[in-house]
């Protein structure tokens, strides 16, 4: 059997779920996120949980979507599997508020993973990022429609078509992050948040989060599924193939549509 990808552990009333897959700095694949989808399913049924943390280590949030493992898939193999949908919606179905605790890279879907939590609380050193038009795509799992409601069209657009990189300095002046900390206070003051939200009366807390929801999310299902379907129609060009082949080899993409 592999190894977990995701570690998880209770404080009191507050779940804590870490991504643990250092050697590539937390890279989203499917078994990650399945092990992540169980532990959101779990605590949010569990009576005794009030509200979860997710985080990854002070390097990496997360760094992305796998690469490696997106490289050489075609336009038919993520239409078939509806890649980025099933368990990597599962935070958006968690009923309890969860808090991305977020120190170093938070990349491409690991930007975007941060965006599906409630709030981002951010270490000095965190750095978020859309670099996907690097590689030959663009945002599928919820950047193209998140960041721009977050910080602006201006500023999203800045990030999503640069692929240029913020610090949390920047993403909090944005209104991406709700605080930024010094990065050996990142954990204690996620968890201090959560566990001050799960003291208060649960039905409260899921109606106010609900409501905060439907003022914010408007029509992104609809519009979540058409970045979803334009993602996965970037898998039909050999750019997309050559973008991340060059990732993978360590050497810059030479694209062939320019
Ligand atoms: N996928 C796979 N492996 C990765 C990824 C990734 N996204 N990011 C880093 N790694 C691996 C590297 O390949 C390397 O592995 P190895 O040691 O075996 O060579 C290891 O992690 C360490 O990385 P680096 O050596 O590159 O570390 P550096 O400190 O030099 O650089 C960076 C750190 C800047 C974060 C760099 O690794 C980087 O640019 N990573 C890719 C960032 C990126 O492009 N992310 C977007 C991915 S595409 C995406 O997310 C699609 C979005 C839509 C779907 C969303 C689903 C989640």
């Amino acid at each position: 059997m592999n190894a977990p990808m995701v570690k998880t552990e209770v404080r009191g009333r507050v779940a804590l779920i870490t991504l643990d897959r250092p050697k590539a700095l937390n890279a989203l694949n499917n078994a990650l996120i399945d092990e992540l989808g169980e532990a959101l399913r779990k605590f949010d049924s569990d009576e005794n949980i009030g509200a979860i943390v997710l985080t990854g280590s002070d390097k990496a949030f997360a760094a992305g979507a796998d690469i490696g493992a997106m490289q050489d898939w075609n336009y038919i193999d993520v239409y078939k599997q509806d890649y980025l949908g099933g368990n990597w919606e599962a935070l958006m179905r968690t009923r309890k508020p969860v808090i991305a605790a977020v120190a170093g890279y938070a990349l491409g879907g690991g930007c975007e993973l941060a965006m599906q939590c409630d709030f981002i609380i951010a270490a000095d050193n965190a750095r978020f990022g859309q670099p996907e038009i690097k590689l030959g795509v663009i945002p599928g799992f919820g950047g193209t429609q998140r960041l721009p409601r977050a910080i602006g069209k201006a500023k999203a657009m800045d990030l999503i078509l640069t692929g240029r990189m913020m610090d949390a300095e920047e993403a909090e002046r944005a209104g991406l992050v709700a605080r930024v900390v010094p990065v050996e206070r990142l954990l204690d003051e996620a968890l201090e948040a959560a566990e001050t939200i799960a003291s208060y009366s649960l039905p409260s807390v899921l109606m106010a989060k609900e409501c905060v929801n439907t003022a914010y999310e408007g029509a992104l299902a609809e519009t979540l599924m058409f970045e979803r379907r334009n993602f996965h129609a970037l898998f039909a060009t050999e750019d997309q193939k050559e973008g991340m082949k060059a990732f993978v080899e360590k050497r810059k993409p030479n694209f062939k549509h320019r």
